[in-house]
């Protein structure tokens, strides 16, 4: 593919552009897939011991963009995929149901994706693409704000955050039974099939949808697992397939990590191990028991990763028996880092849960992988999801298929999710109009790294263009080789800054805030010039969950009431502070 027909006259290239079945030829498929909480070096092609083939021939067919970043959290980083706009003009200022009183329902917090956004398929759609969706969405379980109202044509999908991986629909948690539910198309399901599996069933939705075609025009497919998000679960026939895999404890899988990363030309060969946050007992103190409880988590975890990875190449396989696969663009991300959190995070109710250790894994457990692994998942960067350290937000990203012509991994260039719509819908020739539906859109923030795929040379965000990344108060600029970081406890101490040289220190050990304090008020002020220009609200006056009452929050609505309810907040916050 790919021939625009160098030879050709002026007409016939006319003909060639007005006639819809060639133009439609010579428009790649996209297949987009999103992987929830995933630590940067779990995958193969990034260093991971897990098996993961398919993933791998994605990536020696295509390009890793070594630096890639998102947000620390699920929504946002899913808004900036779906938008190729800041999180806090598209609607995801604040994940809900997070959003402090003083954010509450305004531009850019309403928690849904909002009137300024033209969504990736609603875009794609106007150019003549089939738009298909199976997996999470997150991005509002409103009227007017579901997949198949914000354009996507056919889509099986979990309007919420997590959920149990088998047919036994459960909540992460009390706060989360508003969105655990799963569409089909319009229709809301009620009941799941007895052998579902969330990546089997994602996949079988998404080959059900390109098989179901009937004409030759392209199609976009967003493929957004849930694994391996907790609760870690895996069908009975993959308990064991990492059985004693994970014995050796927590620094031997880092060391096997950093060796393949630097076989791999991912990090230098003088990078020291990251000796991980500290937060955490080492493996040597933990007891028999505890040491068989964790390796079971990583166990768990690792396989929910290989199911996914083959139910990927069942996806391939399709495509590639259709003649498809050739034309098809292929994108895998990870949204945030790995995820650090115990289940009563969630308020859980854990009492109708079995987390013994034999049950560990099964349709009646929620298990998670907690702090210690996840921060190893991230080898060798530091933390993990909900912070801002690398280890949160710098995600595997890989890119395959017609227009990547560079191959192998780009070590120089960074790239941000917001840059991954307008990259699209400039490979696939598709422009957004600045007003959709009667509403004035918000422009795209993102920035289209199509030339890089080209000749690598091409920066997006160089030391002149720097980004910013915000998520329930953990912050991060990044400009050129620097960084600053803010973190909320436990991880920091939610009062002050520190500056990194990724170049030098990826891993984000020494803070050179003191020793630079010139280029950390530089940083600084471009901290300051980002929140202005997105609309950043900071957090003030509680959660609106709590002052505003579950049935006032989901009302989704700043009425009087509301209003009322979070002003009383407000003051009585001002008169407790004086
Ligand atoms: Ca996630």
């Amino acid at each position: 593919m790919g021939s625009c027909g160098n030879n050709k006259t002026a007409d016939e290239k006319k003909a060639e552009t007005t006639n819809s079945t060639s133009d439609n030829q010579n428009k790649p498929n996209i297949l987009f897939i999103v992987v929830d909480d995933l630590g940067y070096s779990d995958l193969s092609p990034f260093g991971g011991e897990i098996r993961t083939p398919n993933i791998q021939r994605l990536a020696d067919n295509g390009l890793i963009v070594q630096h890639c970043y998102t947000t620390p959290l699920c929504a946002p980083s899913r808004a900036m995929f779906m938008s190729g706009i800041d999180n806090h003009i598209s609607g995801i200022g604040a994940m809900s149901p997070f959003q402090a009183a003083n954010q509450y329902m305004q531009p850019g917090y309403e928690g849904y994706l909002n009137d300024r956004v033209m969504t990736l398929p609603e875009t794609l759609r106007e150019n003549g693409y089939h738009t298909y969706m199976s997996g999470k969405w997150h991005l509002g379980h409103e009227v007017g704000r579901r997949p198949f109202e914000r354009g996507f044509e056919r889509s099986f999908t979990f309007l919420g955050g997590g959920a149990s991986h088998f047919s036994n629909i459960f909540a992460l948690g009390p706060e989360e039974w508003i969105h655990t539910v799963y569409m089909d198309d319009s229709v809301q399901v009620k009941k799941l099939p007895e052998d579902f599996y969330s990546s089997t069933y994602y996949a079988d939705k998404m080959i059900q949808y390109i098989t179901e075609q009937k004409d030759e025009a392209p199609f976009f497919g967003y493929l957004a697992f849930t694994a391996p998000h907790d609760p870690l679960q895996v069908p009975d026939k993959w308990m064991d397939k990492y059985k004693g895999a994970y014995d050796k404890g927590y620094d031997h899988i880092r060391q096997v990590r950093m060796e393949n990363m630097k076989k791999l030309g991912l990090i230098a060969k003088d990078l020291p191990l990251n000796p991980g946050s500290g937060e955490y007992k080492k493996w040597n103190e933990l007891s028999a028991q505890d040491k068989k409880i964790e390796a079971r988590r990583m166990e768990l975890y690792a396989a929910m990763l290989e199911i996914m990875d083959l139910e990927i190449g069942r996806v391939l396989e399709v495509l590639q028996k259709a003649g498809k696969l050739e034309n098809t663009l292929i994108i895998l991300i990870g949204d945030n880092g790995a995820n650090p959190k115990d289940p009563s995070f969630y308020k859980t109710i854990m009492k109708p849960f079995d987390n013994s250790l034999e049950n560990m894994g099964k349709p009646n457990s929620f298990v998670s992988l907690q702090g210690a692994w996840a921060e190893v998942t991230a080898t060798p960067y530091s933390y993990f999801k909900t912070t801002t350290g690398e280890g949160g937000v710098r995600v595997p990203f890989i890119i395959s298929g017609p227009g990547v012509a560079v191959k192998g991994v780009d070590a120089t260039n960074k790239i941000l999710g917001t840059d991954i719509m307008p990259t699209l819908l400039e490979i696939t020739g598709t422009k957004r109009p600045d007003t959709f539906e009667n509403n004035k859109l918000a422009a795209m923030t993102g920035t289209s790294f199509n030339k890089m795929l080209r000749d690598h040379k091409s920066a997006v965000r160089d030391e002149k263009n720097g980004f910013g990344i915000e998520s329930l108060e953990n912050k991060a600029y990044l400009k050129g080789d620097w960084k600053i970081r803010f973190l909320m406890p436990p991880f920091g101490d939610g009062k002050s800054w520190q500056l990194f040289n990724l170049k030098e220190d990826p891993s984000e050990q020494h803070d050179l805030s003191e020793k630079y304090p010139d280029k950390f008020h530089e940083m600084l002020s471009g901290w300051m010039e980002y929140t202005q220009a997105v609309g950043y609200i900071p957090y003030y006056g509680g959660r609106a969950y709590s002052v505003l009452g579950p049935e006032n929050f989901f009302k989704a609505k700043l009425d009087s009431t509301n209003r009322a309810l979070i002003g009383r907040a407000t003051l009585e916050l001002q008169r407790g502070g004086e």
